[in-house]
C-alpha cells in the first residue's frame, strides 16, 4: 500500500516538472522605415523566434496604424527585377528552435493604406496572430 503511493507520487512529480510542449515564441528587434503617410504602403521587419519544443505559425498581424497588414515575401523576376507578393497561405511557419527573420529584400509584414505618418523616432504598436500562441503584441521602432 506504501508503495503504491509513493509509485504515485513519483509519477506525479515526475509529470508536473516536465517541460511543457508547444511553441513558445519571442519577437526582437521589430522596426520600419520611415515613410509618410502619403506612401501609402511600409514594410515592417523583425526576428521571431521560437524557443519552444513544437512548431508555431504566423498567421496574420494588425495595428492601429496600418488598415490591414499582410504577410509578404520578396521574390526575383526571370528578368531580374525585385516583386513583392503574399505569401502562399497567409503563413509563416516558425520551427521550434527556429529563429525566422524578417527583413529588407525577404519576409516582410506589409502595412497597407497607412493611417498616420512613419516619423522616425516613432513607435508603432503591432499585434502578431500566432496559430498556436494567439496574439502576441510588440512595438515596431520607426527609423530613417
Ligand atoms: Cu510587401
Amino acid at each position: 500500500m506504501k508503495k503504491i503511493f509513493l509509485l504515485t507520487l513519483l509519477v506525479t512529480l515526475a509529470v508536473s516538472s516536465c517541460k511543457p510542449a508547444g511553441p513558445k515564441i519571442m519577437v526582437d528587434t521589430a522596426w520600419g522605415r520611415q515613410s509618410p503617410k502619403t506612401a501609402t504602403a511600409g514594410a515592417f521587419y523583425m526576428f521571431i523566434r521560437n524557443a519552444g519544443l513544437e512548431e508555431d505559425k504566423l498567421i496574420g498581424a494588425k495595428s492601429a496604424a496600418c488598415k490591414t497588414v499582410e504577410l509578404h515575401e520578396s521574390y526575383q523576376t526571370p528578368e531580374g527585377a525585385m516583386g513583392m507578393r503574399r505569401v502562399t497561405g497567409d503563413v509563416i511557419a516558425i520551427p521550434p528552435g527556429a529563429t525566422v527573420e524578417l527583413k529588407v529584400g525577404g519576409l516582410h509584414l506589409m502595412c497597407i493604406d497607412k493611417l498616420q505618418d512613419f516619423n522616425s523616432g516613432a513607435q508603432i504598436e503591432l499585434t502578431l496572430r500566432f496559430e498556436k500562441s494567439g496574439d502576441v503584441p510588440l512595438t515596431a521602432d520607426i527609423r530613417e
